[in-house]
């Protein structure tokens, strides 16, 4: 065994081999690749199930359904949303000429902080884009309340929280829509790939032709749409992980009690708990380094994994309101962000997935013990 071997901060979750051959094989004699195939279809069915959502519409990725169900929703002017996230989410506002407006996150969740939305609303803001951050649930009753009071609409980032729920019931049924990334670094990964969860089959129809195009029929576009279709490859990965991401969550679970267990005590280190009620999905494990207390910043600490070949990553450091596009925006200095500042210059996210041993989980470890 290689006592050195690189340990990543995530691992993809990747079907057997010869079943994926297998379904190839059945492609190949289709002859039918993409555009709404036969894999696509079963794998939008058994995802709306598993998910526990009335409508699902698979998509090339986890960005384009953001940028999809802003032009749907016709939403134009400000948005509300978090710096505490991948840049994703704020390129799909600028991507369809909408002023992001940044609200700070809330420490206990890293998620947009609902007391201090109102603050943030002009006459010319038209939603909120919230993120389950880590995939922990937003509070999304108090993000509703607001959103009904002021007519706003509400579009989740959902692409951290596949499979989690509250209550038993999905939080992707929150709000308008949510989106989701299937990404390779996902705890449910189609290698590239994402989804739209809506509430209704007319919003359902439309997401459909929006990502075909805007095409409605052989003749007709509706729409200025764009081509973010899953191909027959991918469906046909995503239905073989489909089977295979209860064990991988299973898996990861183990590792977040492998880690609060050894954490607790350390001085200096902050992480979550689960939350009650809530059915986790365990796709990240961030932690938050008080230098002072622990003895070593989170960069030193960062760097002095990183030499011994373990790499945690700082998600989500610097803040999406730090990036060039956005550092001019009103609403991006470090006044109006306390939280979410202190938040990134603390935080790792140590190595999480459902293929780390005993012996990968104690190399993390050691860096912690005295
Ligand atoms: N909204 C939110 C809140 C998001 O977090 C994201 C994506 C999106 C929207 C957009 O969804 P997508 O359009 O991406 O579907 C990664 C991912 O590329 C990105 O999907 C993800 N969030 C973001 C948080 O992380 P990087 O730059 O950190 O990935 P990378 O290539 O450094 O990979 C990290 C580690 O994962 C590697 O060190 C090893 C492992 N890995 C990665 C890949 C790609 C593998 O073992 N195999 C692989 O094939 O961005």
């Amino acid at each position: 065994m290689d006592g050195n071997k690189q340990i990543t901060v995530t691992s993809p979750l990747l079907p057997d081999l010869e079943e994926f051959h297998d379904m190839l094989r059945e492609i190949w004699a289709s002859k039918w690749i993409t555009n709404n195939g036969s894999f696509h279809k079963q794998l939008e069915k058994e995802l709306a199930a598993y998910l526990k959502v009335p409508y699902i519409s698979l998509f090339t990725n986890g960005t384009l359904p953001l940028i999809t169900a802003l032009q749907a929703l016709r939403i134009t002017g400000e948005v509300i949303t978090t710096p505490y996230s991948f840049v994703a989410t704020t390129h799909s506002l600028w991507w369809n000429g909408i002023k992001p407006v940044f609200v700070d996150v809330d420490p206990a969740t890293c998620n947009l902080d609902p007391s201090k939305i109102e603050a943030a609303i002009t006459p010319k803001t038209t939603a909120i884009m919230p993120v389950h951050c880590y995939g922990k649930p937003c509070d999304t009753k108090a993000i509703q309340e607001i959103a009904d009071k002021y007519g706003l609409k509400v579009i989740y980032d959902a692409a951290h929280a596949f499979g989690v729920e509250v209550n038993g019931e999905s939080v992707l049924n929150a709000g308008d829509m949510s989106t989701l990334s299937f990404h390779a670094t996902k705890v449910y990964n189609t290698i590239e790939g994402g989804a739209m969860v809506m509430q209704d089959e007319v919003t359902k129809k439309r997401i459909d032709y929006l990502k075909n195009f805007g095409f409605a029929n052989e003749t007709t576009v509706v729409a200025p749409g764009i081509n973010s279709k899953m191909d027959e490859m991918r469906s046909a990965y995503g239905l073989l992980n489909l089977r295979q991401v209860d064990a991988a969550i299973a898996a990861r679970q183990k590792v977040a009690n492998a880690y609060r267990e050894a954490l607790r005590d350390v001085e200096g280190i902050s992480f979550f708990d689960d939350m009650p009620g809530v059915r986790h999905n365990y796709s990240y494990f961030p932690i938050f380094i008080d230098a002072e207390r622990f003895g070593k910043t989170r960069d030193a600490l960062y760097q002095e994994m990183k030499e011994a070949n373990v790499l945690g990553r700082r998600y989500f450091y610097p803040l999406i309101s730090e990036f060039s596009t956005y550092k001019g925006l009103p609403s991006a200095t470090r006044e109006n962000l306390p939280v979410a500042h202190k938040l990134a210059d603390t935080v790792l996210c140590l190595p999480m997935h459902h293929d780390l041993s005993d012996a990968d989980i104690e190399r993390v470890l050691k860096f912690f013990r005295k």
